[in-house]
């Protein structure tokens, strides 16, 4: 369904991410290649919340008008005019009840990977890795799913504050459930106070793989991205779980965590770009927007784009073409 008037300027008409059309039903998304799902809870938070109003403002941080056009200029494609990408609307979430807004996540997204399309799902906080890594994961054999997780936070902890499925703990509960396997989550730009040594001394029974930020200072993102591909198996079932904590405060203000010494917006941007490009890709996430402390709305236009930079390699990638940059 059309729910906006064609060439309208980006400040008018409805909220749908880059003005896509809206897929409510199961059925719309027949013959869609990438699904957007909103996924707006913030009741599992640790520290600052509001990241229930991360979708909206994801979906509305676009300058451009409609109908969806985003030409990429250092990969020299469109992805809206070789993708069907859809704006699935909201998961089915329900205030002060995480227990019941999980398994409405889990439902989209199963609907999502059922069709046969690519799930994007826009948070929310980052509990939601729960629900949707799982509704993708049950798509592939055991084993199959490589996540590659942008955080300052490993968030591997068995529960915070005594909540089990808290934005702290997704991960340790994926792989302790055999959802996901140890040795296929890669995380990048840890940093700081947290985890704790225990978290970490978990991490490496389980073969779970991490770069740290000072990695990427000493040498630089390209470099780091290049040891992630290594470590992804051939299968290529790549899950990007991006946390816009990974990035600095000064890139990413808008957010319940935020931890001094991180990636800048540019460096996420081209980390994506790269990995999306080789590998493809079989889900995403981008959590932890919190608009109520996102000032000119700096970090839901970054999510925006490394959702559009995704999609840009994800283009690219289905095509097997290679990047074609506009130089001079
Ligand atoms: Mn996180």
């Amino acid at each position: 369904m059309q729910v906006n008037r064609p060439d309208e300027p980006a400040y008018a008409g409805g909220a749908t991410f880059q003005k896509l059309p809206l897929a409510l039903d199961a059925s719309d998304l027949e013959g869609a290649d990438i699904a957007i799902l909103g996924a707006p809870m913030d009741d599992l938070v640790s520290n600052r919340p509001g990241t229930r109003y991360g979708p909206r403002a994801i979906r509305l941080a676009w300058d451009g008008g409609g109908p969806p056009e985003a030409y990429n200029i250092d990969l020299g494609v469109d992805p809206f005019a070789e993708l069907t990408v859809v704006d699935h609307g909201d998961a089915s979430v329900v205030p002060g009840n995480a227990v019941a807004s999980h398994t409405g996540i889990h439902e989209a997204v199963r609907r999502i990977v059922a069709a046969g399309v690519v799930p994007i799902v826009l948070g929310g906080d980052h509990s939601i890795a729960y629900p949707d890594i799982s509704a993708v994961a049950a798509n592939y054999g055991p084993g199959e799913l490589t996540v590659v997780q942008f955080d300052t936070h490993a968030d591997t902890a068995t529960e915070i504050w005594g909540v089990k499925y808290s934005h702290g703990s997704p991960f340790r509960h994926l792989v302790d459930e055999n959802i996901l396997q140890g040795d296929r989550l890669i995380q990048i730009a840890l940093r700081g106070y947290w985890p704790l040594p225990e978290e970490f001394k978990w991490m490496r029974s389980k073969g779970v793989r991490w770069h740290r930020m000072e990695e990427i200072a000493d040498l630089g993102i390209k470099a780091v991205a290049e040891r992630v591909l290594e470590e992804i198996p051939d299968d290529n079932n790549l899950f990007l779980s991006v946390d816009v904590d990974a990035l600095d405060p000064a890139f990413a203000p808008g957010t319940g965590t935020p931890e001094p010494g991180g990636m800048t917006s540019h460096e996420l941007l081209s980390a994506v770009r790269k990995l999306v490009l080789v590998k493809g890709l079989a889900g995403m996430e981008v959590v932890e927007v919190s608009p109520p402390y996102d000032p000119a709305n700096i970090t839901a236009t970054v999510a925006h784009r490394v959702v559009l930079e995704a999609l840009s390699a994800f283009a690219l990638h289905r095509g097997r073409r290679t990047p074609a940059p506009e130089n001079p």
